[in-house]
């Protein structure tokens, strides 16, 4: 798996493309040094601190979450985004606030760079009433209406044709909002997928889909799972315009975004987004790590997002060392507050369960005096089958 770093490759785009990087086998083509682009203007000081922070706060909030998982205070599965920060965070901050976000079901990430309260997503994660999807959802159900974040999808691609319609919608209505929507490799291999692009270029919604290629789908290698190794070409099929990007550096990922989102919102259609990642844990907490070796762990590890961003920071002269290691002890108390705090909470009341289901909850046991349950009648037998 892997290879040397790739030139950032075009599809039917019409702008520059980030430069890609592929470091899983360690060597690199081309002896050029990896270069991350230039800060863009509005990427001020003040808002890269911004950026770094919000990654410090992913990764730490996911470390406490698996150490609250060991105690046996997360109930359900348990995916970690840790490694692919630089993603939820990039992509989002180049996304306005009412735009729209769907995600799959690793999704701590973009629920925090979207700048839900980290408390309601710990306690979410511990099933209680005081939970960002009040205790019902979990760890892959994450969903907060007024941050525009509409969770959180546990069936894999499921959510690729919900955001297009949503996208439908936005332009049905005359606004200029854009969809961003958040899946992995192994959702291009699922025919929801397919659908979901299929309608977003034919009916040119305002929707960006980014593809977050972290190598494995579970524990399936890309090449097991896909007969292309660039997941853009998969948009070539739907003359949707393509980008790939290194996912390990927020500021590819937010100029890469940045292209994408305005392409939408002026009404040009879909784009697509390829960024190129890899998760440093597991699948789950459940997973042993057998298809996978160390040494690549090792050499994507060298990559991390946030020792890379710090590293610029310093060296761009917009944050000391000393600011960097304050950031993450602030983050570090702030977490240990959240875990508190969320495991404070009440646990939810059984009678509501069916209340967040349906839109006019319905009791089994009782019903309407006025509606006493009727049995459809049976269809006469036509003999065929
Ligand atoms: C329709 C469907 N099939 C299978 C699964 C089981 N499953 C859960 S995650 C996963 C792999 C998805 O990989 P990818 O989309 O690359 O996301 P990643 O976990 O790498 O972030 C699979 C097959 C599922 N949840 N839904
Ligand atoms: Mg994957």
């Amino acid at each position: 798996m892997g290879g040397g770093p790739r030139k950032g490759r075009r599809y039917n785009a019409g702008v520059a493309a980030t430069r890609a990087v592929r470091p899983g086998a360690g060597t690199r083509r081309g002896g050029g040094r990896r270069r991350s682009p230039a800060l863009p203007a509005d990427l001020t000081a003040e808002r890269c601190r911004q950026l770094y922070r919000q990654m410090v706060l992913i990764r730490r909030f996911e470390e406490h979450a698996a150490e609250a998982y060991a105690q046996a205070k997360v109930g359900g599965f348990l995916h970690l985004y840790i490694g692919e920060e630089a993603v939820a965070v990039g992509a989002l901050a180049a996304a306005r606030p009412t735009d729209d976000v769907l995600s799959h079901y690793r999704d701590h990430g973009y629920a925090l760079a979207r700048g839900c309260d980290p408390t309601a997503c710990m306690a979410e994660l511990f099933g209680r009433a005081t939970g960002v999807s009040r205790g019902m959802g979990g760890s892959m159900h994450l969903a907060d209406r007024s941050r525009h974040f509409w969770g959180g999808h546990a069936i894999v691609g499921s959510h690729i044709p919900i955001g297009t319609g949503m996208a439908y919608a936005a332009k049905l209505q005359g606004r200029d909002d854009v969809v961003l929507e958040f899946f992995g490799d192994g959702a291009t291999g699922n025919g929801i997928f397919h659908e979901g692009l299929n309608m977003a270029a034919l009916w040119k919604v305002p929707v960006v889909f980014v593809c977050e290629n972290n190598l494995y789908g579970m524990g399936a290698t890309l090449a097991e799972e896909s007969p292309v190794r660039d997941m853009v070409i998969r948009a070539e099929g739907y003359t949707m315009p393509a980008l790939q990007c290194d996912g390990m550096d927020v500021v590819a990922v937010y100029e890469t975004l940045r292209v994408a989102i305005a392409h939408a919102r002026e009404g040009r259609g879909p784009y697509f987004v390829e960024c190129l990642t890899y998760r440093f844990r597991g699948h789950s907490m459940a997973d042993p790590e057998l298809y996978r070796d160390k040494d690549e762990v090792r050499r994507w590890r060298a990559l991390d997002p946030i020792t890379r961003f710090g590293a610029r920071l310093v060296a761009e002269r917009i944050s000391t060392e000393q600011e960097l290691t304050a950031v993450g002890d602030e983050v570090e108390e702030e977490m240990l507050r959240v875990v508190a705090a969320a495991d404070a909470g009440a646990v939810p009341d059984l009678a509501t369960l069916s209340q967040l289901v349906y839109a006019h909850p319905i009791d089994p046991t009782t019903p309407p005096a006025d509606q006493e349950p009727q049995l459809a009648p049976r269809p006469a037998a036509s003999g065929r089958r």
